[in-house]
């Protein structure tokens, strides 16, 4: 069978072909790979991702009605059918859990945000994997949120339909995330990481050059697949949230590395490691920066392996999948390695010297053909451009 076009045109002829006309516009939201700063944005803390060079796509035309048809295409034959007002917490709307609740969740955190959301007909495309940490959901909701309020005439700040695509995730999707991914998605740029503070919401561009610096990113998909409106991520939220009021903080956010000390005197084993890695995470993100903004990205392989070490024993998001494709990945030649997103699975990020690439994709391969796993799937990314209009 031929390959589908996936080129803009490709997703409008498709579009027509589904809807009987052509889409009024496409847009596009990136996935994004977090360099570091895991499990800081919903403590208030300090993250650092970038935008990656895989998007998810929308064509959309606005309807007269209030009824809303998805479609996807990796399963082009089929059409969701909603009504606009069916989503909204703990309503899913169209079949719950599945991909419909990200757009019919974003039009209605719209709605919430003030915006006069149309019925919608949709067709999504995406090259971001789904399910293994580069954030596909939030891929996306932001193109979808791009498209339904600039289609509704309402100039919403890209700040805002962040919000809007979390909102969609925690109240209707049901995943209790904080606001990193969508916030990378939309203000993404190329050659650059995005710093965002999350209790001020203020965000900076830190150069990332990895090109001039001979390296690569690669990502490492070990195919363990996970979901953050399963139990893991909201447990470890919870315990943070636990932690915060017992110590009498607003957010872990307000713990310095020396508080340490007197915080591990309050707490029991567990809750004072899961503090330490966010307080210590929050000092590598910043250590992150200085050095992006000095040295370069050579330079930050010790802190990604620092931050690996302490989601593994501190946090315990990582697992074995994880865990071998750092270890082989550093063994093989690169500069730093570490699970990448919320965990429990996923994807592993590693800073490669050009000259090493293939080497560290055959080691890592070798490594799980020797345990038994699943073959991984590695490719590289770059820092990329954020959400946008395409045509
Ligand atoms: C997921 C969430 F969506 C983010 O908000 C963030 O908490 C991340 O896990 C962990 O850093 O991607």
């Amino acid at each position: 069978m031929a390959e589908p076009d996936r080129s803009p045109a490709g997703l409008a002829d498709e579009f027509a072909r589904i809807f009987g006309h052509r889409p009024e516009g496409i847009w596009a939201g990136p996935g994004r790979v977090n360099l570091i700063g895991e499990h800081t944005d919903y403590n208030a803390g300090y993250v650092l991702p970038f935008a990656i060079d895989r998007q998810t796509c929308v064509a959309v035309a606005r309807r007269a009605d209030r009824s809303v048809r998805l479609a996807t295409m990796l399963s082009p034959h089929e059409v969701s059918a909603a009504e606009l007002d069916e989503a909204g917490p703990g309503r899913p709307g169209g079949r719950a859990r599945d991909w419909t609740a990200y757009p019919l969740g974003v039009a209605w955190a719209l709605g919430e945000a003030g915006v006069d959301v149309p019925g919608f007909e949709m067709l999504v495309d995406s090259t971001v994997p789904v399910g293994a940490g580069l954030s596909s959901s939030a891929a996306l909701e932001c193109a979808a949120a791009l498209a339904l309020a600039e289609l509704a005439g309402a100039g919403l700040s890209l700040p805002q339909l962040a919000a809007a695509g979390q909102r969609a995730e925690n109240d209707v999707v049901g995943a209790p995330t904080g606001i990193m991914d969508q916030t990378a998605s939309l203000l993404g740029r190329e050659g650059a990481a995005v710093f965002l503070d999350c209790r001020s919401g203020r965000t900076e561009t830190v150069p990332l050059r990895l090109e001039a610096a001979g390296l690569d990113c690669l990502v490492i998909d070990t195919k363990v697949s996970h979901a953050h409106a399963d139990g893991g991520y909201a447990d470890r939220r919870a315990a943070c949230e636990r932690a915060a009021a017992l110590l009498g903080v607003g957010a872990l956010r307000d713990l310095a590395v020396s508080d340490l000390p007197a915080v591990r005197r309050r707490l029991d084993g567990t809750a004072f490691r899961r503090v330490r890695h966010v307080v210590t995470e929050n000092a590598r993100v910043l250590e992150a920066v200085r050095l992006l903004r000095g040295p370069g990205p050579l330079a930050v392989g010790g802190v990604l392996d620092a931050g690996h070490a302490s989601l593994r024993e501190d946090f315990e998001v990582s697992c074995p999948e994880l865990d071998l494709a750092v270890e082989a990945a550093r063994a093989a030649g690169a500069a730093g390695a570490r699970m990448t997103g919320g965990g429990f699975g996923g994807c592993v990020l590693a800073l490669v010297p050009h000259a090493r690439l293939a080497a560290v994709s055959t080691a890592v391969a070798d490594a799980f053909a020797g345990r038994g796993y699943a073959a991984p799937e590695a490719f590289t990314v770059r820092p990329s451009a954020g959400a946008r209009r395409l045509s």
